[in-house]
């Protein structure tokens, strides 16, 4: 069910808390001189997430914290031998309304540089909502059962999960289609994807080589290959990987099979993670098991590829793209650029699954 945000506001100076407004019961209870921001959470049994945002007045307008980059953007050069600082003077805590929860918002823009295996990159993206893990079978079997029982939702897998927590797999593209279909008529979206040019018939059933794509339509859909290593870079640029300290891989990032065949992979464990190795394919590891990149999208690098909506160039018609590695491959597959990978829609692996974005505009 979609609901508007709910949040409590707090106007500041020098980190001294000088009002507070609250909404429902939402509420900042306190604001300490080490920049401590304490906030209660909303109770009525639903899981939210919350996010922090800051404003150069209560009137607006408020702005998301783009990692670090969010605060450093704000500080400019008077060209004088000093700095002229502006700091954000009130905050607020929002909760996020409940088809945003489990999604982070990527901010719009260009991410440009060098990648150390592709060279120079440019991608550039409107803003948009990414789930924050690989769709989790959990995830996967609430909106496929809501589907199928009353909807008439077909989809040719049920789909693989290790256990709950991980993710899907065993899903073809064709299935991941239509699951972000059902999930946005489940939530109260306009479906995007349909079977007739006039776009009254969703995409429910079979398998659609190319189905009619509703651009203004508010609901969830795969990511296109720009904005997933868009995405994947979390705001860091010119690196191999989605994380920005280093272009190196280990174990202790991602779950992937590591071998000495690349320089870079200098796991000290090699072959397939020892730790979720367990001799019974597949050797997924719970969504969210390593850190975050810079946007806070886990997993981006390892765990299950993940398929993107569009066609492999130069196989138009015959393969999609993956993105990210999965336990089953190599530090090189892990890599934010790397899309030498594709397969045909129609297919479903233990190494393969997805994750769903959300266009501009559906916060
Ligand atoms: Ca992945």
């Amino acid at each position: 069910m979609r609901t508007g945000f709910r949040y409590a506001v707090i106007v500041c100076a020098t980190a001294g808390l000088l009002g507070v407004a609250r909404a429902g019961d939402l509420a900042i209870t306190s604001f300490g001189g080490n920049g401590q921001l304490v906030f209660n959470t909303l109770n009525d049994g639903t899981n939210y997430d919350y996010r922090v945002e800051w404003a150069p007045s209560p009137a607006g307008p408020w702005r998301c914290f783009d990692g670090a980059a969010g605060l450093l953007q704000s500080i400019a050069s008077a060209g004088s031998g000093s700095i002229t600082s502006s700091v954000p003077m009130c905050y607020r805590v929002v909760a996020l309304p409940p088809h945003l929860s489990g999604m982070v918002r990527v901010p719009g823009g260009t991410n440009a540089g060098r990648d150390p295996d592709s060279g120079t990159y440019s991608l550039t993206v409107e803003e948009f909502y990414m789930d924050r893990y690989e769709v989790t079978k959990t995830q996967w079997d609430e909106v496929y059962t809501w589907s199928t029982d009353k909807y008439s939702y077909s989809y040719d897998n049920a789909g693989g999960g290790k256990s709950k927590g991980h993710p899907v797999q065993m899903v073809n593209w064709y299935d991941c289609v239509k699951w972000c279909n059902a999930r946005s008529e489940k939530n109260g979206f306009t479906p995007v994807y349909y079977t007739d040019a006039a776009m009254t018939q969703v995409y429910k059933a079979g398998q659609v080589l190319e189905p009619y794509v509703k651009a203004s339509a508010n609901g969830y859909r795969l990511p296109t290959d720009t904005e997933w290593e868009y995405a994947a870079r979390g705001g860091v640029s010119g690196r191999r990987f989605p994380w920005g300290d280093g272009d190196t891989i280990q174990h202790v990032r991602a779950n992937y099979s590591s071998s000495s065949a690349y320089s870079y992979d200098t796991s000290p464990t090699r072959g397939y993670h020892p730790t979720y190795n367990d001799v019974i394919t597949p050797y997924t590891s719970l969504a969210g098991s390593f850190a975050p990149n810079g946007y806070g999208l886990y997993d981006m690098a390892g765990n299950v590829w993940e398929w993107c909506y569009g066609w492999c160039p130069g196989y138009e018609g015959t393969y999609r793209v993956l993105r990210g590695g999965g336990w089953l491959t190599n530090a090189r597959s892990c890599g934010s650029a790397f899309d030498h990978e594709s397969r045909s829609p129609g297919n479903a692996y233990s190494y393969l699954g997805f994750r769903a974005v959300l266009s501009q505009g559906q916060r």
